[in-house]
């Protein structure tokens, strides 16, 4: 049992061929639609559809005997329907001249009272089968060939697929309300993106200035600085070198003071050991014995004992180191004052200028930095600054323009990332903008298969291991499928589909890198229907979803695919 293509179309298409029936209401003969009813009007002759030159007489009408080149002599029997269809024959079939020639008819019309018209191919008429599909009254088999019998079983089928069509027209309302709603979300997404994009040249603008203001701050402050401190190997001017090396300088005057009075304490402590030695020496030696040495030796004992060692002294001496080894804080030194101090030399130099009225004393303290500036700047004083860290004034400024200047390329990236985002393709009527980043999945075979809208499909392996990225997002496109629908619908059909293209996914091995095509037909909710691996790393989607409904050759006359 054949289908013919446009046979599919009309079925789809009630309209058009309802529209027709009545336009002529002359008896026609077998198997001619009404469209065509004008070719068969005359009583005495026919001519031939397409070669009206070849005059026939009306009676070789569906005489089963083929005489016009187009076919158009028989519209109600098989007898031509070896002539190639109505669609333009292959090219290899011109070649070889088989068919130089067209049906000049779609087929043999069914009337289908009850239900829909259609037409059938020749090549179904009377060949012993009920055509029921396209033929529903059974008029195809109408010389009962071997005995078949086709009742009209147009009531029952045509109250069958009222009941059907209803549905399909129900789902595919709601499909389309649902594609008018991704629009108007994806509209206001668009608004959203471009009041973003001009909040943005504002913020721009003001932070180019707020950046153009802190770079000529920084040039003010660096220009101050360069006359005014005076750096040393640590921070701050010259009281803070100063205070820093002086702190260095005392704690170890401090520390040496420490350990020469320890030695000296020590080395008291073994004199008194020895004055007690010779004491007892002087106490216990024998004067009977003649020895002049010894006399000498106690004689020099008795002169150094008789000196006085000035003892009240000591230990006033001794109190004073006590207090010198105190801590610094101890001693009232706070060096941290001293230390975060950054005094302008100029004004420990020209002290004089507190004499004078202030603003007198203002002008002259900036006339002596601008000098002075002006002599580093000539190279007639050295700069100070050379070699050395910068101020916290100059670090401060400078830190401020890089927080200024981070900002300013942020945004600028952000206006030129969402600037991008509107040149991209969202689909029809940029209805994908409203699905960006939404997903679905499907499982097949060892797999859960997942699709994201705008961004990537993914291949999840159900066992555990990691998922493989089969492709991202880089475009819409549109391609011609022909394709028969299953019996729940659920594809892709026949005419201009829109697809997305993945690519640029996880490395095949000895392969490509994957890629995916999602094929889009209308349907009531976004579902995969099918994967299919085309060829090794190469995937091929088919996806249902309400997005693409009521758009140009997809939707119009098609059904919504979903619970039907
Ligand atoms: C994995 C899957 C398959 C693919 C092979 C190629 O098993 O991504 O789809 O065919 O790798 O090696």
């Amino acid at each position: 049992m054949g289908k013919l293509r446009l046979d599919a179309i009309a079925l789809l298409c009630p309209a058009l061929l309802l529209s027709v029936i009545g336009a002529s209401d002359a008896p026609r003969p077998r198997g001619v639609g009404p469209e065509f009813a004008k070719f068969y009007k005359s009583p005495d002759a026919f001519q031939c559809i397409s070669n009206p030159s070849i005059q026939l007489s009306v009676s070789q009408i569906n005489d089963d005997y083929c005489d016009c080149p187009d076919g158009s002599d028989e519209p109600g029997t098989s007898a031509c329907s070896y002539i190639s269809p109505l669609s333009p024959p292959a090219p290899s079939e011109v070649t070889a001249g088989v068919f130089n020639e067209t049906l000049a008819l779609p087929g043999y019309y069914c009337k289908n009272k009850g239900h829909i018209p259609s037409y059938i191919p020749f090549t179904n008429v009377n060949d012993g089968v009920c055509d029921y599909e396209l033929c529903c009254d059974g008029s195809d088999e109408w010389s009962g060939v071997g005995g078949v019998k086709c009742e009209d079983q147009c009531a029952k089928i045509g109250k069958e697929w009222k009941k059907l069509d209803e549905q399909r027209q129900k789902s595919l309302g709601a499909a389309n309300r649902k594609r008018k709603e991704l629009v108007s979300a994806a509209g206001r997404l668009r608004k959203e993106v471009e009041d973003r994009i001009q909040t943005l040249g504002t913020q721009i603008q003001g932070a180019e200035m707020k950046v153009a203001n802190l770079e000529k701050e920084l040039a003010d402050v660096e220009r101050q600085e360069r006359g005014k401190i005076i750096k040393g190997p640590g921070k701050g001017g010259k009281i803070t070198v100063l205070a820093s090396l002086a702190k260095e300088r005392i704690s170890e005057l401090v520390y040496n003071l420490g350990k020469v009075r320890a030695e000296r304490d020590a080395a008291r402590e073994r004199i008194q050991e020895l004055e007690g030695i010779l004491s007892t020496f002087k106490e216990e030696y024998n004067p009977n014995f003649n020895d002049e040495g010894v006399k000498r030796a106690v004689k020099a004992w008795e002169d150094y004992a008789a000196k006085d060692r000035g003892s009240d002294a000591d230990a006033a001496h001794d109190r004073d180191l006590d207090e010198m080894l105190k801590s610094d804080a101890e001693n009232g030194l706070v060096w941290e004052e001293f230390e975060a101090t950054e005094e302008s030399d100029v004004e420990v130099l020209y002290k004089f200028e507190e004499y004078l009225p202030k603003p007198l004393r203002d002008w002259v303290d900036q006339k002596l930095r601008d000098f002075r500036i002006m002599l580093i700047e000539n190279g007639i004083l050295a700069d100070p600054n050379v070699d050395s860290g910068e101020s916290k004034a100059v670090q401060d400024a400078r830190q401020q323009l890089n927080t200024a200047k981070k900002e300013l390329e942020d945004d600028r990236n952000e206006l030129k990332a969402h600037q991008e985002d509107l040149e991209k393709e969202y689909g029809p009527d940029e209805v994908f903008r409203a699905l960006k980043g939404q997903c679905i999945e499907k499982d097949s075979g060892e797999y859960t298969y997942e699709f994201c809208w705008i961004d990537k499909t993914t291949q999840k392996p159900k066992k555990g291991g990691g998922n493989t990225g089969m492709g991202n997002f880089v475009r819409v496109e549109k391609i011609i499928v022909d394709e028969e629908l299953p019996p729940d619908g659920k594809g892709i059909g026949s005419g201009e589909r829109y697809f997305l293209k993945y690519e640029n996914g996880q490395h095949c091995w000895n392969g490509p890198a994957r890629s995916t095509e999602v094929i889009l037909a209308c349907a009531e909710k976004d579902e995969i229907w099918k994967i299919v691996e085309q060829e090794k790393c190469v995937y091929r989607m088919e996806l249902g979803t309400p997005a693409v409904c009521e758009t140009a050759g997809n939707g119009k006359a098609g059904p919504a695919r979903d619970e039907l």
